[in-house]
């Protein structure tokens, strides 16, 4: 497969290369140093890195404003030296002890006010770090039993998360990326619809966009192409997320295409339409290595990713659109969908 990206810039994040624990075992490879991490990027032909805050600058919370400043902007002559980009930061809320029960929208006081100062520190970082994004996934921003939280004041209190951040940097903008669940039963915000429904309700929509990512659409009991296509219809998908995710059970994280290659084409077909290349956002994927694979770096999963959207770049581009538009009109949706199952093997 050559070098060629056809127009298009990926990124993934650290936690991309993964040491394959999981709720039910321990680590199965060694934790790399990010300096090793990030010296994989340009040799998969990767430019962009996706941070976390904490990926960013580790151990921010002790941390004074001006210490903060410097850890970030020393990141940034880090990622400079590697030829890298940093694509976005985001929060993350949910490995500290004191956001168990989410933090924007905790109960308590004391925790949103953590929160709410956490994400401000993001944007300082954004600014270090010379990215305009900041993604939320709203990780424990739910409940595990419904009467736990207002369900209303939780949303309004994500409102009022999304106007404090826009009104603390007036060239930020918001990425949310939707998850319906996991860790939490259920959480707020769970699909496109509703992320763009609180950007409609914030002080300035334009800066507030999404962030899809396949496996989550998945879980919704959705199709990730059309979730696409609301937000590119909106002129709001600000990143995606590919992987993939065989049905309904815990978040997989799979290689792009792994699970249902059909869906992979449309996610592709979707983007391509919309030519989304030429804004030059990224192609993110956030998908796990196989805990049975072995080796010190795993990153085979990410290439392969990689190598799967490309080719499915050339059957979408290559696709007979007289053909299409033939079958369109004589409404003959039995012989397209042939059309394209054969496209797709190469039959
Ligand atoms: C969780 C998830 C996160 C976000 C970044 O399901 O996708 O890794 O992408 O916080
Ligand atoms: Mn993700």
């Amino acid at each position: 497969m050559s070098n060629d990206n056809k127009g298009y810039r990926f990124s993934f994040g650290p936690w991309n290369i993964n040491e394959g624990n999981d709720p039910f075992g321990p680590t199965v490879r060694p934790t790399l140093p990010f300096a090793k991490k990030l010296g994989s990027y340009k040799a998969l032909g990767f430019e962009g890195v996706q941070f976390h805050d904490d990926d960013a600058v580790p151990e921010l919370e002790g941390l004074s404003p001006e210490q903060l400043q410097t850890k970030a902007a020393e990141m940034k002559s880090v990622l400079d030296g590697e030829g890298l980009v940093c694509e976005f930061i985001a929060p993350r809320l949910w490995e500290d002890e004191r956001g168990i029960d989410g933090g924007f929208t905790a109960n308590d006081p004391k925790v949103r006010a953590w929160a709410f100062d956490r994400a401000k520190k993001c944007a300082d970082i954004a600014r270090a770090m010379d990215t305009k994004m900041i993604v939320l996934w709203l990780a424990r921003e739910g409940t595990y039993i419904r009467e736990a939280k207002d369900a209303i004041v939780a949303n309004q209190r994500l409102l009022e998360l999304v106007n404090t951040i826009l009104d603390y940097d007036s060239e930020i903008e918001i990425a949310i990326e939707p998850k319906p669940n996991e860790p939490m039963d259920h959480a707020y915000i769970p699909t496109i619809g509703h992320a763009l429904a609180l950007s409609g309700m914030s002080s300035d929509p334009k800066r507030v966009g999404g962030l899809i990512e396949t496996a989550h659409a998945v879980l919704a009991g959705l199709d990730p192409s059309d979730e696409m296509a609301f937000a590119l219809a909106a002129g709001k998908l600000l990143s995606v997320h590919l992987n993939d995710q065989n049905g309904l059970k815990f978040d997989q994280d799979k290689s792009f295409g792994a699970a249902n290659l059909r869906a992979a084409y449309n996610q592709v077909r979707v983007l391509e339409a919309a030519n989304y290349a030429d804004t030059k956002r990224f192609i993110g994927l956030d998908i796990k290595a196989m805990r049975t694979q072995k080796g010190d770096c795993v990153t085979a999963h990410l290439e392969n990713s990689k190598n799967i959207f490309l080719a499915l770049v050339d059957k979408v581009r290559s696709f007979d659109k007289n053909l299409e538009k033939q079958l369109i009109d004589a409404r003959d949706y039995e012989a397209l969908e042939m059309a394209v199952i054969s496209h797709i093997l190469g039959v």
